[in-house]
């Protein structure tokens, strides 16, 4: 027979090592909610400027940076992304920053996704 001398927790469990085992938490961490950052057409910015920021800010690729700015171009409107608030919030500062920084009127916009 083996005692181990050490400490216990409330129930009386120790580890191999004779030492308190810690009690497992188990809060649930839940999925932030997102938001869809939403480019809008106008007549006046250039697709290149548009397929450029869609890769440098949004990390599209060049084909799908291309196939969102044709998607904005024809309908209207297209989805540059799905984040978080705080990360859609400084897209959508950054988006903007560099179309009146370049003098171009692009708009986005941040919606529910
Ligand atoms: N319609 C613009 C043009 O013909 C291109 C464009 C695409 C502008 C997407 C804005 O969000 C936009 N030059």
């Amino acid at each position: 027979m083996r005692y181990s001398v050490g400490m216990t927790d409330k129930e009386g469990h120790q580890d191999q090592a004779g030492g308190a085992v810690k009690e497992r938490l188990r809060r649930k961490i839940s999925e932030p909610t997102l938001y869809s950052v939403v480019l809008l057409n106008d007549d006046y910015t250039p697709m290149e400027f548009v397929v450029d920021v869609l890769e440098a800010v949004c990390q599209k690729s060049p084909a799908e940076a291309y196939r969102i700015m044709m998607q904005v171009h024809l309908t209207g409107r297209g989805v540059a992304g799905i984040y978080p608030w705080e990360v859609a919030e400084t897209k959508v500062d950054t988006l903007m920053s560099r179309a009146r920084e370049a003098g171009h009127p692009l708009q986005a916009t941040i919606e529910d996704a």
